[in-house]
């Protein structure tokens, strides 16, 4: 039996060393939102989805390996492996051909697949060693290699949203499992990576809601999760899969949480209602700018939105792009501006990347407008731009991003403070006298009276009076919906604070790069396609370490 390992690329991710940098963190909200917010940033690791679902789907002896060391993945080759998939984004080009490099070096018998974002960068066969290169979808395309039948329907893999989290040095449990729908989005935003690898189209994977629930249903089986986080560019788009999906989330009294994505013109259509209805907890929107409307936000008030879905308990991600083609010193901040004003819980800026495959990186390409010297692993958009701007040296661009999150955190707190009122919000939303709202409301009342426990040491830690402020009223607040602490929910709040002040600390000193933990997790045995089991659990290698990483 064909015997394959599929491998993200390896780490310490966030230090500067011959393959990385230090600014490009293997966390989303510690790197890319919440990442100038100390000691209340959020920290998450998420594993590899795209390398679950490739495993699952085919018939293979498949070893998912993510996060290994190099010394990790050099220890997986000798195993020997009949092909490797590495798994890549652009700025992690460097590692991946020093893994391609480890690959012909170890086990030279193996073949090389290397797949994802960064095999759009233009000419990589003469710069990777590698057999195959996979462009685009990949089930249907490894089911090709392989001679299985692409056209088998997809199964869904059961993983877990993330491998870790936490929130001020204390850990949380995972409780949600991902989901994926489909891969791409057909709107064509000139810097989307994802739209235009998956050629501008959307490519779903279970295209009916019927089809949808079921795989939620299986996966829910398997893990034993009621939480799912939604990887998928728009869910709200498909209109109609997400009403039946409703409409069978109700039929089977189904109350799951989910987090999704979506533009603005898909949730003005189908109403807060709808999300609410449907569990909607989180929601990552793409508002981009104020003067440069895309399509997918002509004529929405975000404010308004923002506002609207806060108050229905739903967090909001609002997402915005620094450096746009059109700003200038006034624009940008007037843009700053705008995305603090919005008082969404978290904040997203990203600096305009030309990502290859875009219409944005053709065009600047063809008017010489990239900066062809920065190195690929340079080139991430949360340090400094790798394109001629025509009114910012790429050398202060690091600094204006810095302040822009500065500003944001500065003006309306810790995004931990900010979802903690949201959660409350939900709990004092009226059900209306609907079963299924009141059962969500209830929900929001639990999570309050898990969070409360922290508040306490939010007031204590917070930096500036107005945060102390700001945490003496979400106290208040919680005490006006979940009554006087008792002495046992003190005690566990007095508890905590070891971790949390271990986590200032750490935060002060600069030592907090959390490195995600190496996971191994093996499909396709052929005994347990036999006896139709679910994958065996996954093995942790390594213990999430903590790495001394230079102040952030
Ligand atoms: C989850 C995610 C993350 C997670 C990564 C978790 C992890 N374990 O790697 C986090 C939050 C940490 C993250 C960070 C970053 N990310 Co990110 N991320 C995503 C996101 C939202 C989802 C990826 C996903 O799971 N998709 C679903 C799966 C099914 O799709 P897929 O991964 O593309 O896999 C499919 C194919 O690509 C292919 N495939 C993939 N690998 C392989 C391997 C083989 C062998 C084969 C055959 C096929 C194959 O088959 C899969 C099934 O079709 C995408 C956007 C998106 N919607 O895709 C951005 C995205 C991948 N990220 C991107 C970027 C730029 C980053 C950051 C640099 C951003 C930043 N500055 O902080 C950092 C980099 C961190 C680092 N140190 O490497 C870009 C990549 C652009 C590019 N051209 O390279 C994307 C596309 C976002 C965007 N639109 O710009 N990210
Ligand atoms: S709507 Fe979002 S996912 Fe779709 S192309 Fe635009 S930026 Fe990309």
């Amino acid at each position: 039996m064909v015997k394959i390992l599929m491998s993200s690329v390896f780490g310490p991710f966030g230090v500067d060393d011959d393959w990385g940098r230090k600014e490009n963190v293997m966390e989303l909200f510690h790197n890319q939102v919440t990442r100038e917010q100390g000691m209340f940033s959020l920290r998450f690791h998420h594993p590899s989805f795209g390398l679950h679902l490739l495993a699952e789907n085919i018939d293979a002896e498949t070893h998912v390996l993510d996060f290994p060391t190099q010394a990790r993945f050099i220890a997986e080759l000798r195993k020997g492996y009949d092909y490797v998939g590495i798994s890549f984004i652009a700025p992690n080009f460097v590692k991946a051909r020093r893994m391609a490099e480890l690959v012909r070096q170890h086990a030279p018998a193996t073949q090389i697949i290397l797949g994802g974002h960064g095999t759009h960068i233009p000419d990589l066969e003469k710069l990777i060693d590698a057999d195959h290169i996979c462009r685009g979808e990949g089930v249907r395309w490894l089911r090709e290699l392989l001679g299985e039948d692409p056209a088998q329907p997809i199964r869904h893999p059961a993983v877990k949203s993330a491998l870790s989290k936490s929130m001020m040095g204390v850990r949380r449990p995972v409780e949600a499992a991902v989901l994926i729908p489909g891969v791409g989005c057909p709107n064509a935003c000139r810097f989307c990576a994802t739209s235009f690898f998956f050629d501008k189209r959307y490519d779903a994977y279970f295209d009916s809601g019927d089809a949808l629930f079921a795989a939620a249903v299986d996966v829910e089986k398997r893990l034993g999760m009621s939480e799912f986080f939604i990887m998928d560019e728009n869910f709200l788009k498909r209109e109609e899969r997400v009403r039946r999906f409703l409409e069978l989330m109700e039929d089977h009294d189904k109350h799951w949480k989910l987090s999704i994505f979506s533009s603005a013109e898909t949730i003005g259509r189908v109403g807060v209602d709808l999300l609410r209805r449907l569990g909607v907890e989180f929601l990552w929107l793409g508002v981009e700018s104020k003067r440069e409307v895309y399509t997918k936000n002509e004529g929405v008030d975000f404010k308004a939105l923002v506002a609207e879905l806060r108050d229905a308990g739903i967090m909001v991600l609002a997402s915005g792009i620094l450096f746009l083609e059109h700003h200038d010193r006034e624009t940008i901040n007037e843009d700053i501006e705008f995305m603090t004003s919005l008082d969404a819980d978290f904040v997203q800026f990203m600096q305009l990347g030309p990502m290859p495959v875009t219409e944005l990186f053709a065009d600047y390409q063809q008017r010489g407008l990239l900066i062809e010297t920065v190195p690929h692993e340079e080139r991430h958009g949360q340090d400094r731009i790798w394109f001629r701007h025509p009114h910012f040296e790429r050398d202060e661009t690091h600094g204006i991003l810095k302040r822009a999150f500065e500003h944001e955190y500065h003006a309306n707190g810790p995004s931990l403070f900010r979802l903690f009122e949201t959660t409350a919000r939900g709990a004092e939303r009226d059900d209306g006298g609907s079963p299924r709202l009141a059962i969500r409301r209830q929900a929001f009342v639990d999570r309050c009276r898990d969070y409360r426990h922290i508040i306490r040491w939010m007031r204590f830690f917070a930096p500036t009076a107005k945060m102390r402020a700001q945490a003496v009223e979400l106290g208040a607040h919680y005490e006006r919906i979940l009554g006087k602490e008792t002495l046992l929910q003190r005690a566990v709040s007095y508890a905590l604070f070891p971790l949390v002040a271990a986590e200032a600390l750490r935060t002060r000193m600069g030592w907090n790069m959390y490195q995600p933990p190496t996971v191994i997790s093996t499909f396709g045995r052929p005994e347990r396609a036999l006896a139709n089991e679910p994958a065996a659990a996954p093995e942790l290698c390594l213990t999430p370490g903590l790495l001394a990483g230079p102040p952030r």
